[in-house]
């Protein structure tokens, strides 16, 4: 029985996870940095730990200084969050042999699903359709050469050990390939030390749709419907909502089901992510597996009902799931938001400081989710999320409408953010009528015809 939780995070997420624990009746030890000494997760946890300097590497990437603080106060789980420590298949072997229980898949999954060419091979055995690409490991040009005539251009070479954006070239044709797949290479032997490739059809101009799903440890699996997250910059998500408008209810299932294949072949468990390409043909195509919680976990819960950090405890905790597929009713449509301290005529750089005054909106079908307070000071040493602001309404044109009445509130100062960016989008043309796909951020800003 999980009695006492850990959280290996920071922000928002830490916050989320002590308001779910603590719903549930179990006891919450938070870590922390030096630098966040006065954050919201650290005051609000039961009791809380230092774990070191500010720097991630030396606090909350540091594995053995999380096991300890987790051993030293009686916890008996850890939930990782996301970032960090989350898909780190060592950390995980390591709180596995320490007998504590990981909030989250095995280390063993996560491994597995790391390894970007190897969950492509395990969803080519499985039946699930992914790209038109290679299944044997490339690390020569000529091979890449051959291949990548095979697959037909344009083609992306990938690292096996990529996932968002590193390592990975397109090349339009063969005059490309070369300087293509010796750049990707380079930088995935930099980034992971490890310069083994694969190469896959370029898919132009696709929309992301992720495909949520809880399995169990006694082989139940369910999908919780899909996200659309096309709008993003640099592979940073910026707004997400679910349902996605173009599927069809047909589709839906259809992918549904394909994400619960792909989850079982994997033998997942825990909540996870099915990421596919949509191309403007209707076709979809495995892509990635995210093995954590993510981000805009929020617009799958409030469409589903389905509280996933409290569905992510009780499987951590073996308790089949509680659901069946027929259960999952998706209701209405919800739009997520994040909130960054960035400058977006800076190109996006991020703006730590103290924010001086803090107005945030509520009301019916407006959630928050935040670590924010007046006076706090955004530390320049994690990442530039100050809050995630969803709203819920029966449609996505309702949902959208609220979402620009909600924007319109927010009073954040003190530090620049992207609110009248995000403000922007919402009332962009093209995204109100769903003429969106990965690169509408980039045609707004003129980067990409
Ligand atoms: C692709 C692709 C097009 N075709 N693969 C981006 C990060 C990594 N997760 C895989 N990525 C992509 N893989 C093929 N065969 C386009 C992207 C891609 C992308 C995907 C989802 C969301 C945003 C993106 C931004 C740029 C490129």
């Amino acid at each position: 029985m999980i009695n006492k939780v850990l959280i290996a995070n920071r922000g928002e997420i830490a916050v989320r996870i002590i308001r779910a624990c603590r719903e549930m009746g179990i006891e919450t030890v938070a870590v922390y940095s030096e630098a966040d000494k006065e954050a919201l997760h650290t005051q609000l946890a039961d009791s809380a730990v230092c774990i070191g300097p500010a720097v991630s590497t030396d606090s909350y990437l540091n594995m053995e200084r999380i096991i300890s603080a987790t051993i030293a106060s009686g916890a008996d789980a850890i939930h990782p969050g996301f970032g960090f420590l989350s898909e780190n298949a060592k950390f995980v072997k390591l709180c596995e042999q320490c007998n504590i229980t990981f909030i989250g898949p095995s280390s063993e999954v996560i491994r597995k699903m790391g390894n970007k060419a190897e969950a492509r091979s395990t969803m080519v055995a499985a039946g699930v359709r992914v790209i038109p690409g290679t299944e044997e490991a490339v690390t020569e040009l000529e091979r890449a050469k051959e291949l990548a005539r095979e697959i037909t251009y344009p083609i992306i070479v990938k690292a096996a050990l990529g996932g968002g954006g590193k390592g990975m070239r397109v090349a339009k044709d063969e005059s490309e390939i070369a300087n293509a797949f010796r750049t990707a290479q380079k930088e995935a032997e930099m980034a992971f030390g490890d310069g083994t490739m694969y190469l896959e059809h370029f898919i132009q101009n696709p929309r992301h749709i992720e495909f949520q799903i809880l399995a169990d440890s006694y082989g139940n699996a369910v999908y919780l419907g899909e996200r659309d997250c096309s709008i993003q910059r640099n592979h940073q998500k910026m707004i997400e909502e679910a349902p996605s408008m173009i599927l069809s209810e047909e589709l839906r299932k259809q992918m549904g089901e394909e994400a619960v294949k792909a989850a079982k072949a994997a033998k997942y468990e825990s909540a996870g992510t099915i990421e596919f390409l949509l191309d403007h043909d209707e076709q979809y195509y495995f892509m990635e597996m995210n093995t954590r919680i993510q981000v805009e976990h929020p617009v799958t819960e409030w469409v589903t009902g389905i509280d996933l950090i409290k569905e992510q405890i009780r499987i951590a905790d073996k308790r089949p799931l509680s659901y069946k597929q027929e259960d999952i009713r998706i209701t209405g449509h919800a739009i997520e938001c994040r909130i960054n301290a960035e400058d977006p005529s800076k190109n996006f750089r991020p703006c730590p400081g103290v924010v001086t005054e803090v107005y945030l909106p509520g009301g019916k079908g407006v959630r928050i989710d935040s670590a924010l307070y007046n006076g706090y000071e955004v530390p320049p040493y994690y990442d530039s999320m100050l809050a995630k602001l969803i709203v819920h309404a029966k449609s996505r044109k309702e949902a959208i409408q609220k979402m620009k009445s909600a924007l319109g509130e927010v009073i954040i100062e003190g530090v620049h953010t992207n609110v009248d960016y995000l403000y922007d989008i919402i009332t962009n043309k093209d995204f109100i009528e769903g003429n969106i796909d990965i690169n509408f951020i980039d045609r707004l800003r003129g980067e990409v015809v």
